[in-house]
């Protein structure tokens, strides 16, 4: 592999602590540089260099860029659908201005290659709700999802006018064990788990039949692993892949986990949420991604749990 430096910017969300530990073994621990706002992760700590930076402070963002001779960045730092809604205007701002920060430094400094995630946050009420094809109706109704739409016509445009090598994927709700989600309306199906293992019941504030695509994040870093490592030429998308994982409801997801735990109690009290996952689609067409860089899940929903559960038994052995 050729010398690299990457910069993650937003490593200690959800993504960004997994996606560090797996760019750490391919790229080696001194080569991947994690920052954010917020304090280093714990999971973080000790595994290679951190800086704390503001995506918002462009003229910091670039310095870091040239001290520490980066040649590629992976931007993480967004306000999700949620929180989005309890601050349009804050949801714009960040998840353009830091986005933009990120792509004209990128030009600037000729760097190799760019990661930006959008979501299936861009697709509204009007867009076929079973396998949502890669090119269709996209009217999205959050603030979040808006930003996702404009964010991803900002990386094609780069690309084709200056030719910048960014890359994107619309992202599921993504499920995973080592560090919480941030404020998205599919975090119930990370609660979930916790709350099973230490209650057993949860109350969701999502109906139980609500269908949304769903993916474990092991699914998600590998596709993200792939995609950045696929030719050049490969590449047809420059806005952002649909990828597809699974797609399942609170009533689907509990029975589940009543495999492992039979007692375990689900019930439903929908909020505000609902209606924003109820403008997203239930399932997504991927096969632009398959076709390209051969994109496959390897996760369904019982393999998930079986998975979850046994790492988060495993973690509070550990305590
Ligand atoms: P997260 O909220 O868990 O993490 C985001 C991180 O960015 C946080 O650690 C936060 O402190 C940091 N951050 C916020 N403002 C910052 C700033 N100004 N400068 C530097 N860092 C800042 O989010 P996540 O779930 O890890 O999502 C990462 C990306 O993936 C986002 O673009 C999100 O839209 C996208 N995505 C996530 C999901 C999901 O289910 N988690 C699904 C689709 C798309
Ligand atoms: C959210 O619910 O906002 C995120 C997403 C699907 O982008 N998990």
């Amino acid at each position: 592999m050729a010398k690299e430096k990457i910069l993650v910017i937003g490593a200690s969300g959800q993504i960004g602590v997994e996606l560090t530990l797996a760019l750490r073994k391919i790229y080696g621990a001194a080569n991947v540089v994690a920052s954010d706002l917020r304090e280093e992760n714990e999971l973080l700590k000790g595994s290679g260099p951190y800086v704390s930076l503001d995506v918002m402070n462009k003229e910091m963002l670039h310095v870091q860029v040239i001290r520490q001779n980066i040649t590629q960045i992976y931007l993480l730092a967004a306000i999700l659908s949620a929180t989005g809604e309890k601050n349009p205007n804050l949801a714009w701002h960040l998840n353009m201005q830091g986005l933009l920060n990120v792509l004209d430094i990128a030009r600037e400094e000729k760097l190799q290659k760019v990661y930006w995630p959008s979501s299936i946050a861009v697709f509204g009420p009007t867009s076929p709700k079973q396998l949502c094809p890669q090119q269709t109706i996209i009217e999205p109704i959050t603030v979040y999802g808006i930003s996702k739409y404009a964010g991803e016509f900002w990386c094609n445009y780069y690309h084709q006018r200056y030719g910048v090598d960014v890359r994107s994927i619309r992202y599921p709700g993504l499920i995973s064990y080592k560090s919480a989600p941030g404020g998205g309306t599919t975090d119930y199906a990370v609660e979930i788990y916790s709350e099973a293992l230490a209650e057993k019941k949860y109350k969701c504030f999502l109906k139980e039949d609500t269908y949304l695509p769903m993916m474990y994040m092991p699914d998600a870093i590998r596709a993200t692993m792939e995609l950045m490592h696929a030719p050049a030429e490969n590449i047809t998308v420059r806005t952002s892949y649909n990828i597809s994982g699974m797609s399942f409801s609170p009533t689907e997801i509990a029975a589940s986990i009543q495999k492992h735990i039979p007692e375990f109690k689900l019930s439903c009290v929908p909020d505000s949420r609902q209606k924003i996952a109820d403008s997203w689609p239930q399932s997504i067409d991927d096969a632009v991604a398959t076709k390209d860089w051969g994109w496959k899940p390897e996760y369904d929903l019982d393999k998930m749990t079986n998975d979850m559960l046994e790492n988060l038994i495993k973690a509070q052995n550990e305590l």
